[in-house]
């Protein structure tokens, strides 16, 4: 069978391609069972320090496969699948203590849209689009586009997205908040990589502090997210990499971050 996941690793960044590109990288089982454990292992390897996940052909996902479906049968209940199979993925992207870059090389769509979004910067090629396609099949979204699509593109936005289902362009969807960058579809593979290159050379402990206290600030009162930061600020300050910082700025030349 051919490999639904395609991983590789130079120096500290990990590429993780979702490879099922006849199908426009639909989501099956055997894909989401790859991705999981490309991604945990991305997450688990300590000389990875930033992630790339991107899709091989003209589609970066089209959200759970639609062919094993049959309409005269009934669905098996999603939800078990939900928890075991696409939970973990995004969970494990947010919560990962390194930068994950989306780069959406073509249509995303469904659950693939969610996984898009659930990057820490989402870079997009110029021809990719992004579609809230539940409802245009009577599903609602699901895989974290209710939670993304507030946060990201605000309450107006996220109701007439997951709403009207329509197809949104990569400027589009750059202009409402949901993506970072749109480049040349040619270029976006080189920035891309050459982005989580740069990241995987910043101070990775304090990344993933960063992150941490992104993830809790919209559910967080003012006062809770300045504790939240004085606490997350003294582990920052406990790092080699911020010694290593100030020394630099100080000697007035450029920082070398171990990750430490
Ligand atoms: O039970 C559960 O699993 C619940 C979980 C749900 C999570 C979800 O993600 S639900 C949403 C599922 N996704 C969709 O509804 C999107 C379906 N696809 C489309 O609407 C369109 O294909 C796109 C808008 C994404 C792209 O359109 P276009 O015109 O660029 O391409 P196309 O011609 O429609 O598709 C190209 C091929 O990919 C085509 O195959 P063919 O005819 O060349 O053999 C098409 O059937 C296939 N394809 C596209 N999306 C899917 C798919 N095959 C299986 N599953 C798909 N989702």
């Amino acid at each position: 069978m051919a490999d639904e996941v395609l991983s590789r690793i130079d120096g500290a960044v990990q590429t993780i391609t979702l490879n099922r590109p006849d199908s426009l990288n639909a989501l099956n089982e055997a894909l989401m069972i790859d991705l999981r454990a490309a991604v945990e292992s991305a997450r688990d390897n300590a000389q990875v320090r930033a992630l790339v996940i991107t899709g091989a052909g003209r589609g970066f996902c089209a959200g759970a496969d639609l062919s094993s479906f049959d309409p005269n049968v009934p669905h098996n209940d999603p939800a078990p699948l939900l928890r075991q199979r696409y939970h973990p993925v995004i969970e494990a992207i947010r919560a990962m203590a390194k930068p994950v870059i989306t780069a959406v090389n073509g249509v995303a769509a469904g659950a693939g849209m969610s996984l898009a979004l659930a990057g820490d910067v989402v870079l997009a090629g110029q021809s990719a689009s992004f579609l809230q396609a539940f409802a245009k099949i009577g599903l609602i979204p699901d895989a974290g586009s209710t939670y993304f699509l507030p946060r990201y593109a605000g309450e107006v936005r996220a109701r007439a997205l997951a709403l009207l289902a329509d197809r949104v362009s990569a400027t589009d969807a750059e202009r409402f908040g949901l993506v970072w960058k749109v480049l040349p579809d040619d270029q976006l593979a080189n920035e891309a990589a050459k982005l989580a290159a740069h990241m995987s050379a910043q101070p990775t402990r304090a990344y993933a502090l960063i992150k941490q206290a992104l993830n809790a600030s919209l559910d967080n009162s003012l006062s809770q997210q300045l504790e939240l930061e004085a606490t997350l600020q003294s582990q920052a300050s406990k790092t080699q990499d911020f010694r290593e910082g100030v020394s630099a700025f100080l000697a007035k030349r450029t920082p070398k971050f171990s990750g430490n």
